[in-house]
């Protein structure tokens, strides 16, 4: 087959550290202090009052940002705080407002409170703002409580403090299509045929620890990004293996592709596997099951070629997939180029729809909407469950002891 090449956008290749999780306290400043002062004029023996209001406290903004890629400054410094907003002054001249604090984000950043572990929101596009702390109120100087009864007012009141937060930010992969399989079905295989990504490939289950990523460039301006992420297996949802935590990386796909090694070779029944990989994902997110998933028999170089046909029909019958399957080798090439152009065209079809159609605009947005929060749900329930088995208490789940969310990510990012 013909690798589908680089244009020139992504031909600059780098590795870093990924790191898709950050604590950070954000502080907004206070409000300033209300001014107590009377006019003190030449001849004006007592003048009214003229205390102006304190300025405001800065806030904490977001601001999404498609140059990075990476929330792995926020771990280097974890606490933002804004300016106080200044007090008022004499001549009822109003205090200055505190400057906001405007932190860069990845587009894609999730913002959850910390402490309640509750969804803040999300910046999707570039330039996007959140506030996430908002300033104190200044306080009013005694202008304010001049009345008729009272010409000389000596009450003022203080700014109020600027909100304070623990929050956790979390950066989803932005990819496209995602693959989903057991431990050897050909995942990093398969995105290394059709990207410049170099993942670590061999003959054992386990050998992707970490997402992937690689950009499939068919020709300019037509390409996607596709995620390899580490295998599932039978109990991954209750924690077995490596778990199911690094498919929160998908719930932000359009596609998943659903890797199958048809070699027999480990003499595992296609059948069954796809049903396990399915179970599995319905226990992590019934929604995320429910995404248009395309099967991708691999290894079919491995099938004797006079047996092929009939094999692959059988199977197909067997497996009576609802949406598109394909037939490949990761190792040969065969049958790649198509595969990546068809998903090419249907990711291209996808977003006709959404810019056309609002309707399917909103239905994706609430689909994707869901599938994060069925992944931070479940993703708690397994924390909770590790938490209770360190303490020694008996829980019903899978064994889980890898105990550690907090690892960083090795990735290959793309640079324009
Ligand atoms: N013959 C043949 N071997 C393949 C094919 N695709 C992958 N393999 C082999 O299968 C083994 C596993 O491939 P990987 O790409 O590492 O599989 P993976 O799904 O990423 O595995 P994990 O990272 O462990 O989940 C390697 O030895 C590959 O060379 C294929 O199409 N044909
Ligand atoms: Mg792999």
């Amino acid at each position: 087959m013909r690798k589908p090449r680089l244009s020139g956008a992504f031909a600059f290749w780098t590795t870093m550290k990924f790191v898709d999780e950050a604590l950070i306290t954000v502080e907004a400043g206070n409000g300033g202090a209300g001014c107590l002062s009377f006019r003190r004029e030449k001849y004006i023996p007592k003048g009214g009052p003229d205390g102006g209001d304190g300025g405001r406290g800065g806030s904490v903004i977001l601001v999404a940002d498609e140059n990075l890629n990476t929330l792995i400054d926020y771990r280097f410094q974890p606490r933002y705080r804004a300016d106080n907003g200044r007090p008022g002054e004499g001549r009822n001249k109003t205090g200055a407002g505190g400057r906001d604090l405007v932190l860069k984000v990845p587009v894609g950043t999730t913002v959850y409170n910390d402490e309640t572990s509750t969804l803040i929101g999300e910046v999707v596009a570039d330039a996007d703002l959140m506030t996430v702390a908002e300033g104190g109120r200044g306080g009013l100087g005694n202008t304010r409580f001049k009345s008729s009864t009272n010409r000389a007012p000596r009450r003022t009141t203080l700014g109020t403090p600027g909100e304070t937060y623990g929050l956790r930010l979390e950066l989803r992969l932005l990819a496209d299509v995602g693959l989903v399989g057991l431990p050897n079905a050909g995942k990093s295989t398969l995105i290394s045929q059709l990207s410049a990504a170099k993942p670590k490939i061999a003959d054992y289950p386990f050998t992707t620890l970490t997402p992937q990523l690689g950009v499939v460039s068919l020709a300019p301006h037509r390409n996607f990004v596709i995620a390899d992420v580490p295998g599932l297996i039978s109990g991954a949802a209750g924690g077995a293996g490596l778990g199911t935590r690094f498919l929160k990386h998908l719930t932000r796909t359009r596609i998943l592709l659903h890797l199958v090694d048809v070699s027999l070779v480990d003499n595992k029944d296609p059948v069954e596997v796809v049903e396990t990989i399915t179970d599995e994902l319905e226990q992590f997110s019934p929604s995320l099951a429910a995404r248009e998933r395309w099967l991708v028999l691999n290894k079919v170089d491995l099938v004797d070629a006079n047996e092929r046909e009939g094999f692959i029909t059988a199977l197909k019958d067997a497996l009576n997939w609802p949406h598109s399957v394909y037939v490949i080798s990761g190792v040969t090439g065969e049958g790649c180029e198509l595969l990546a152009y068809s998903l090419m065209s249907r990711l291209e079809e996808l977003a006709i729809e959404r810019r056309e159609d609002p309707d399917a605009e909103r239905a994706e947005r609430a689909w994707l909407d869901q599938m994060a929060e069925e992944a931070h749900e479940r993703i708690a329930e397994l924390r909770e469950i590790r938490r209770m088995q360190r303490k020694g208490v008996d829980v019903d789940d899978e064994d889980d002891d890898d105990g550690d969310d907090d690892h960083e990510l090795e990735v290959i990012v793309v640079r324009d």
